[in-house]
This record gives C-alpha cells, sequence and structure tokens, in this order.
C-alpha cells in the first residue's frame, strides 16, 4: 500500500498534468452529452494537427521541400509557401474522416471544402488559416495557426456556404496554436481562455494557464510602421502620441499569432489598420481577426475595426477583410479616441465648407 504522505508531487500538480485538452472540453462545457463530446473530440483534432505542423517545422530546415514558395499564388494573390499548402492539407486530412465537420474553410483555398459523400459528415464547420506569418517559416521565426469553429446553419446545397456570412458571436470556439520555443494551444468555448503546452515527452498538449485574464494596459504597441505614410492621419496621430510619451514601446514580429499571444499575456495593443489605398486592411475577417477578436474578448480585452466591434462585422465575402485594433481595453480605446477626434475634425471642416 502506497502511504499518501510518501507522494512527492502534490495532488494538484498531478491533477494538472493530466489535464489533457479533451479532458478541459469536458470539463469546461460540464457536460459527457453529444454536443460536448463533439467539441472535444474536434478540439483533438485540432491538437493533432498542430503536433503533425509543429514536428515538420522543427525539422524543416533538415529537410527537403519543406522551405521556400511552390511558385503559385493563393486566392488573396499572396505567393504561397510550401508550409502553407502543408499545414492546409494536415487540417483537411485530419477531419476528413472524423464525421465531425461538414466543410472546411481556410484563408488558403478559394471556396471551402466539402468533406466527400463517401465519408461521414458532421454539422460543424471549420474555419482557419493553417500557418499564419508564413514568410517566417525560413529564417526559424515564430509562426501560428488560428481556427474557429461554427456550426452550420441550413443546408447549403448550393454550395456557396452563404451560411458563413454572418457576425463573429456565432463563433462557437475559437483559439490559435503557436509554433515558438514550445508549441501552445490556447483556446476558448466562450467560458475563459485557456493555455495548453504540448509536452513533446507525451506528445499531449498539457493545461498551463486556465481563465487567462489580458491586463487592462500594456506597454507594447505592435504595428508595422513602415506602413506610416499609407496609414490615415488618426493612425498616425496615435503613433506619434506613443513616441512622445513615455511608457510606451514597440514589438512587432510580422506574425499576428506571436505579437497577439504577447498582448494576450502582458497587455497592449497590436495595430493593423486600413491604409489610404487598401482602406480594408489586411487581415482576413473569418480566418484571423473574427477568431482572435473572439479569444481576446473572453481574456477581458477588446478588438475593433476602428469604427466597429470586429464581432459585429458581417461580411460580404468568405475572404473580407477588416483592419484590427485589438489588445487592452484602455489601449484600444486610446486609438479609438484618435479615430473619433479625426471623424469630428473632419465633420465639422465639412459642415464650415
Ligand atoms: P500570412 O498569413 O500571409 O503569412 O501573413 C501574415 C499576416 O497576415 C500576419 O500574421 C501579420 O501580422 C501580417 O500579415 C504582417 O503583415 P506585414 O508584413 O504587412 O506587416
Amino acid at each position: 500500500m502506497t502511504n499518501p504522505e510518501q507522494i512527492v508531487v502534490p495532488e494538484h500538480i498531478l491533477d494538472r498534468d493530466c489535464t489533457t485538452l479533451s479532458r478541459h472540453v469536458l470539463q469546461q462545457l460540464q457536460s459527457f452529452g453529444p454536443e460536448a463530446q463533439d467539441l472535444s473530440a474536434i478540439m483533438n483534432r485540432i491538437a493533432l494537427a498542430g503536433k503533425l505542423i509543429s514536428r515538420r517545422l522543427s525539422r524543416a530546415g533538415l529537410m527537403v521541400g519543406v522551405l521556400g514558395f511552390t511558385g503559385e499564388e493563393n486566392v488573396q494573390g499572396e505567393s504561397v509557401k510550401k508550409m502553407d499548402v502543408y499545414a492546409n492539407e494536415v487540417f483537411i486530412s485530419v477531419f476528413k474522416q472524423s464525421g465531425l465537420v461538414c466543410r472546411l474553410a481556410s484563408e488558403e483555398m478559394e471556396k471551402p471544402y466539402y468533406i466527400p459523400e463517401n465519408c461521414p459528415i458532421g454539422r460543424y464547420t471549420l474555419l482557419y488559416d493553417p500557418i499564419d506569418g508564413s514568410a517566417n517559416v525560413d529564417i526559424n521565426l515564430n509562426v501560428g495557426s488560428i481556427f474557429a469553429i461554427r456550426q452550420q446553419e441550413g443546408d447549403d446545397l448550393d454550395g456557396e456556404a452563404k451560411d458563413l456570412l454572418t457576425n463573429g458571436r456565432k463563433q462557437i470556439a475559437a483559439g490559435y496554436i503557436l509554433y515558438g520555443p514550445s508549441t501552445m494551444l490556447i483556446y476558448s468555448l466562450g467560458h475563459g481562455v485557456h493555455s495548453f503546452i504540448l509536452d513533446p515527452s507525451l506528445g499531449e498538449f498539457i493545461l498551463s494557464e486556465e481563465n487567462i485574464k489580458i491586463p487592462g494596459h500594456g506597454p507594447v504597441y505592435s504595428t508595422n510602421e513602415g506602413n506610416f505614410w499609407q496609414w490615415y492621419e488618426a493612425i498616425r496621430d496615435y503613433t506619434r502620441y506613443v513616441h512622445r510619451h513615455d511608457g510606451y514601446t514597440a514589438r512587432y514580429s510580422g506574425a499576428l499569432v506571436g505579437d497577439i499571444h504577447r498582448i494576450l499575456m502582458q497587455g497592449g495593443v497590436f495595430l493593423y489598420p486600413g491604409t489610404v489605398k487598401k482602406p480594408e486592411g489586411k487581415l482576413r475577417l473569418l480566418y484571423e481577426t473574427a477568431p482572435l477578436a473572439f479569444l481576446v474578448e473572453q481574456a477581458g480585452g477588446r478588438a475593433t475595426t476602428g469604427t466597429e466591434e470586429i464581432l459585429d462585422v458581417i461580411p460580404s465575402k468568405l475572404h473580407q477583410r477588416t483592419p484590427l485594433v485589438i489588445g487592452s481595453t484602455e489601449d484600444v480605446k486610446l486609438v479609438e479616441s484618435f479615430i473619433q477626434d479625426r471623424i469630428r475634425r473632419d465633420n465639422s471642416t465639412m459642415n464650415n465648407c
């Protein structure tokens, strides 16, 4: 018989070590019903995709045919990297026979991938950006995958996926996988934000932190200031403000997931605003800005286009882009105040003409 006093690892640590992602989903939903089982299984599949991508990234420089471009362009007109193609196909492959989803919609595919009729078909849709920040892959810096889960509404017989053209509040779950020094999975089912770390010795994502709360304010502003002269005056005003005031510091990696992760943990604001030539900005609503907005709001932060909450935006097409201002409530409000100020000034100039 084991004497409990001889156990050297405290019970709560052992318990945490045993909290895998699928167990955590069931705990969150407080149910073992079919819906909870499905969501738990979906998260498990996303985790499997993350493990496969993480494994390939960790050896990318040693393998043939992993780094660099394919020579093709995606639906966004951007050059496709070999890792983008691999990661996109990994998600399809892990979900194809799962019986959990009916469609997968990705930044890399013009139209959603429909589960073939000879495979079991589920009622959920997975939306994802397989490798976000893929320019970082070739130089061994952080990249990520972003995902969201929605329930299919209607039968989508015409294959247009029009039911996905709804606001981000329809997301059931969202999160990202960060491929950094360790591989992390952060997710929310609408009950707080929780993080998991891939333990390579176990091959499992293990709970690292529950109910993450973003600080109300942080020192970091994260944006590509190379676009300064392409931005609208309001964003330039904000940037001048942080340059002239103590307590701000800039951090930008060129990979959204890493930059958002820093802000989620330490506070601050990330901006990818529209430019005069591209008022809609660069980031895609369904695969990037809406999932991250869902997560950051669940952590107590905010996400806006500058004039509208990201989660209220109704897209008119699958690959719609939105400007993004996301992070700590106080810091997002500060950016908004510069935008509102410019709108007021522009309106009064027009009224005086
Ligand atoms: P990809 O997903 O096409 O690799 O683009 C990366 C990204 O969407 C996002 O991760 C970055 O924050 C942003 O673009 C970087 O864009 P800039 O190079 O224009 O700053």
